[in-house]
């Protein structure tokens, strides 16, 4: 669009009055003017490899909740909890109604998200734990480390959950700083890191969602003049969900709807500040959630809305996530995306968009999303491969869904018991709940789903083994023991 406009204003330096000119100024002139449609022609050539100016390149605000659901937003018909900025950024942007996570679980879900590989890939199935001593690769590329390659400012604040060793840590991954929890909210030493340090051991709960505003406005305020990417990633509604006090109470649903109620407010501080600033029409802002809601809280746990099931499951309430983009001027207001799209599909867009060459040494699973965001366009593909852990448990295919056999799970505190089931066949479009099973009445459509998402498997490749996150316990002391007294008898 920039580059249009430029092309306009150059075309006014032409105009050259012949009438008044004598012959050796004319053709002085006209020689100067070859010159110039010379350059101007060799430019329009490389038009499209040109990459943007810094001046010109807009700054990003990611803003990731979670474990917040699909049924939990104004904008995706929530009726109990108000969320007036972030409908705003629906209203005037544009709104992804079947918008897939990577995975149903934090950590693949963020690496999906950040690198725009399938985290099966990087042989991350499952979340790290504070005594894990993996993390994501420092190796695998960032969003990051592409936009820092632009000369932009890249600032993290809230819950990383890709290793808390210092090898695996943001400064290590392309952001020039960082502030909050490492991981989630729940897990044992709840510390603020800043950069590569501890910053704080005893965290206010209450106080999360406010800091790590705080933390956001400031980052704004201090690269206004630079592109900034502003990665913000709540740790909140994950349990244990804590609001400031003055949002208790406030909303229709308890102290679950007055944490969102305050992650909105959150999103209309950032939205105000941009404005303040002047920079709003100069900043893509996306809202989205990790993975869907933690059913087995109840009433602490979010809503999946019309979707079947919440987080660590791959029916769609586990992967589904309420997801809205806004860019004024240059993303038309009020859109609704209904086809499929990928958090992954976020690392693709934003190469294109900063004029960055997308990897060319590693499988990218993500889509560029410019023609969906700026053309009223569709996403290039239409396919999903659906895991959960190491398993591979689902593909999607446009409006079709299938899922393979499921054993079935007993349930225990952190995870909701759901039922076995045979292989499933959905529409989507007309069944977004998963309510019905087409399996019977269409034997070929379901035999092409299964030799799609076959050939789907068959093209991922072999994958790494599991990164391990959580270690098992050091008995050895026991087992040294056992072995002394087997001697001694
Ligand atoms: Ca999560």
């Amino acid at each position: 669009m920039l580059q249009k406009s430029n092309k306009e204003e150059c075309i006014c330096i032409f105009y050259i009055d012949f009438k008044y000119q004598d012959p050796y100024t004319l053709i002085s002139q006209m020689k100067n003017l070859a010159c110039i449609l010379l350059t101007f022609l060799v430019f329009s050539c490389k038009e499209n490899q040109i990459p943007p100016k810094v001046s010109e390149l807009p700054n990003i605000v990611f803003i990731f909740a979670d474990d917040l659901g699909y049924g939990d937003l104004g904008c995706f018909g929530a009726t109990d909890i108000a969320t007036p900025n972030i409908d705003r950024i629906a209203k005037e942007g544009i709104k992804f109604t079947s918008f897939l996570s990577a995975s149903p679980v934090c950590s693949p879900s963020r690496a999906g998200l950040l690198t725009g590989r399938m985290p099966q890939r990087m042989g991350i199935n499952s979340v790290f734990f504070p005594e894990s001593f993996t993390g994501m690769d420092p190796e695998e590329i960032t969003l990051a480390e592409i936009l820092k390659s632009k000369g932009y400012r890249t600032g993290v604040v809230g819950k990383w959950h890709l290793g808390h060793l210092e090898k695996f840590l943001p400064l290590n991954q392309g952001f020039d700083e960082y502030f909050g929890i490492p991981y989630s909210n729940d897990m044992s030493s709840v510390v603020y890191m800043r950069g590569n340090e501890v910053e704080e051991f005893e965290v206010d709960q209450r106080f999360i969602t406010r800091t790590y505003t705080e933390e956001s406005l400031k980052f704004i305020d201090s690269n206004e003049d630079e592109p900034f990417f502003l990665y913000l990633a709540h740790n909140m509604p994950h349990v244990p969900i804590y609001a400031s006090p003055e949002f208790e109470g406030k909303s229709g649903r308890g102290l679950y709807g007055d944490v969102i109620q305050e992650l909105d407010w959150s999103v209309g501080e950032v939205l105000k500040k941009l404005e303040e600033k002047g920079i709003l029409e100069n900043t893509l802002i996306v809202f989205s959630s990790d993975n869907g809601p933690w059913l087995v809280m109840e009433e602490h746990g979010g809503s999946a809305g019309p979707l079947r099931e919440g987080k660590q499951f791959t029916f769609e309430g586990g992967v589904r996530v309420p997801t809205v983009a806004m860019w004024k001027g240059k993303i038309d207001p009020g859109q609704t995306y209904e086809n499929l799209a990928t958090q992954m599909d976020w690392f693709p867009t934003f190469c294109k968009l900063v004029g960055a060459e997308i990897p060319q040494d590693r499988e990218i699973d993500g889509k560029d999303l410019s023609s969906v965001l700026f053309e009223n366009g569709n996403r290039e593909s239409d396919t999903f491969l659906y895991y959960m852990l190491s398993s591979q448990e689902g593909y999607r295919e446009g409006d079709w869904k299938i899922k393979v056999p499921f054993a079935g799970f007993g349930g225990t505190r952190g995870m909701k018991k759901v039922d076995a089931h045979d292989t499933l066949l959905f529409n989507l479009k007309n069944d977004p709940g998963e309510t019905t099973n087409l399996l019977g009445e269409n034997p070929e459509k379901t035999a092409q789903m299964i030799r799609a998402m076959e050939l789907a498997v068959m093209q991922l490749g072999p994958l790494p083994e599991s990164k391990i996150s959580r270690t098992p316990a050091d008995n050895s002391h026991f087992e040294y023991l056992e072995k002394k007294k087997k001697i001694d008898n």
